[in-house]
């Protein structure tokens, strides 16, 4: 019998949502291990020896230790085709679907978490936000968001005609930042605002979310 799935995390933080939405897609069973960041837990010589950069998530199978929430994903998905949502294609779709996690890592996630740190983050931290940060980055932002517009006016999701990874990737931040203004930018662009309706109404992501409150 496989060894039994660990991850250790937080549920405010968006990288760990990413694998546990990706685990309740899979309808995998695992043990979650909250990591107490306010008290510094994640900088601690137990978590280190996981993750030896601080951060959450980090995930263990036996011997196996991860970190990094794109790659969690990619084992978690690659080794477990058989179940619940495919979330990956073989053969050459893949590489279509690489592109747009690509994209989800390289130009979506360093706007919008910046955003989400900027208008969520801080507020809850009592930090001021910086708001010449956010007016800059909400122009990045919209410029992403028309390469996905013309992305999806083509294509039902972004790595092809089925839900992966490559749309699940987004869900933390997306969910974040329909709580913000920045819900204007999706909701002004149809088939961005339709893709999100659509990923952000999924059961195994409500399921993350209800972990959080
Ligand atoms: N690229 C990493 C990012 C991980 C990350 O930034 N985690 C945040 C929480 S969402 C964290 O641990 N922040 C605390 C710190 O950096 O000290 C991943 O996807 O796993």
């Amino acid at each position: 019998m496989a060894e039994i799935m660990k991850v250790h995390g937080s549920v405010i933080s968006t990288a760990t949502q990413r694998v546990l939405a990706c685990l309740n897609e899979k309808e995998l069973e695992f043990e979650f291990i909250p990591i107490n960041m306010a008290a510094g837990e994640h900088k601690k010589d137990s978590f280190l020896a996981i993750n030896p950069f601080g951060q959450v998530p980090a995930f263990e199978q036996g011997d196996l230790k991860l970190f990094e929430s794109r790659a969690i994903t990619q084992y978690i998905a690659h080794g477990h085709a058989d179940k619940g949502t495919a979330l990956v294609i073989p053969g050459r779709q893949m590489a279509t679907l690489s592109v747009w996690m690509e994209v989800e890592a390289h130009q979506f996630d360093p706007v919008a978490s910046k955003l989400n740190w900027e208008l969520i983050y801080k507020p809850m931290f009592k930090i001021p936000t910086d708001n010449a940060a956010v007016e800059e980055n909400e122009a990045k932002l919209a410029k992403v968001l028309d390469v996905y517009e013309s992305r999806l006016a083509h294509s039902k999701y972004l790595g092809g005609d089925i839900f992966t990874l490559a749309d699940l990737h987004h869900l933390p931040n997306i969910s974040c930042a329909m709580k913000t203004q920045v819900k204007k930018l999706f909701d002004s662009r149809p088939h961005v605002s339709a893709w999100v309706a659509d990923i952000t109404s999924r059961p195994a992501w409500s399921k993350v979310v209800a972990m959080g409150k």
